[in-house]
């Protein structure tokens, strides 16, 4: 079980145990919730946050297409955000902020029900595996077809949308498989249940692209720019399923997977069936810009730092 000491919840600091909610919470019953999975690291200098405002703009965006205003500036969620790592004495972890309609109001119109914000920060080890990320993982074509925007917004991080990833998700753990790849409405590749997917071919890297129904991962965008640097070809483009089968490498990307490769595909090997030359380079330039041992990338880490004397240290609901 994980746990830390504190949980930021509707502009407080609280204890774990605390942290509760009714169960007449209107997100728990309709799913409606957007939430962002970050991490920070132990850098040189000092705990960083991977891409942090771009994560807070993502979740922003997911929580307007569901018709909801968060009740905090994205500068409140990062300042409260740093707060809540220091106060955990932590110096890596994952973080898990939400944004989910409350208690008050029941019927599948949300719009009168509370817009609550809850962040929580725990040390998180490697999502697929120390193994996975170290041999490459298994991967099984699921029988679930992902969303589509023909009825959701694929493009939202939101919690009623991730029924689909859990399904798909079940399916490939039970049939012995680390992780499930769903096709889009066309049958073409999309994405894992929560990661984006590359394949490389004779050197070249693709990835599916926006109409295939994927999250726009930020770790997604971040490889595909460290590749394009050391010089890769990189295609946004249609993945057929045929192409995973046919792949040289194949290998996944997100926050809590960070970069890992897949070595069998419906119990085909990968290539030589092992993690290939160009994912062990991107895996490595990877890991070294999240971690912070990239001049390069310095850019993208958010330095975790104690709120300035006189500052915010804890933000006010921007609504009461
Ligand atoms: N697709 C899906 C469906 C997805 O959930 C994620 C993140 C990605 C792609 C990669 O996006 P990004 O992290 O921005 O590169 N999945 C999160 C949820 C994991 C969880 O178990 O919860 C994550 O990696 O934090």
């Amino acid at each position: 079980m994980i746990e830390t000491d504190l949980i930021w919840h509707n502009g407080e600091f609280v204890a774990w145990e605390d942290a509760k909610v009714h169960v007449l919470t209107h997100g728990l019953h309709y799913g409606t919730g957007v939430f962002e999975g970050i991490r920070c690291y132990e850098t040189a200098r000092g705990p960083a946050i991977f891409r942090h405002l771009d994560h807070l703009d993502r979740l922003e965006r997911s929580a307007k297409l569901y018709y909801m205003e968060l009740p905090y500036t994205v500068e409140q969620l990062r300042v409260a955000t740093h707060e809540l790592i220091l106060r955990n004495g932590l110096n890596s972890c994952y973080i898990r902020p939400i944004a989910y309609r409350g208690y008050g109001h029941m019927g599948l119109n949300p719009l009168e029900a509370p817009v609550e914000v809850s962040i929580a920060v725990w040390p998180w080890g490697n999502y697929l595996g120390d193994e996975g990320t170290r041999d490459g993982i298994r991967a099984k074509v699921s029988s679930w077809e992902r969303i589509s925007s023909r009825s959701l917004i694929p493009q939202a991080k939101a919690s009623g949308q991730y029924l689909n990833s859990v399904l798909a998700k079940i399916e490939s753990v039970k049939a012995g498989y680390d992780e499930a790849i769903l096709l889009d409405e066309r049958g073409l590749v999309a994405e894992c249940s929560g990661e984006n997917l590359f394949t490389v071919r004779d050197g070249v890297i693709a990835t599916p692209s926006q109409s295939a129904g994927i999250l726009d991962g930020i770790n997604r965008r971040s490889v595909i720019q460290i590749a394009r640097d050391l010089g890769y070809t990189v295609l946004e483009r249609d993945v057929t399923r045929s192409e995973l089968y046919l792949a040289d490498e194949v290998f996944l990307t997100g926050t809590a997977a960070e970069l890992v490769p897949v070595r069998e595909i419906d119990d085909h090997g990968v290539g030589a069936g092992e993690p290939g030359e160009v994912t062990r380079v991107l895996q490595r330039a990877f890991l070294d810009a999240l971690n912070g041992r990239s001049e390069r990338y310095l850019e993208w880490l958010d330095l975790v730092v104690a709120p300035a004397v006189g500052g915010q240290a804890v933000p006010e609901r921007a609504s009461a």
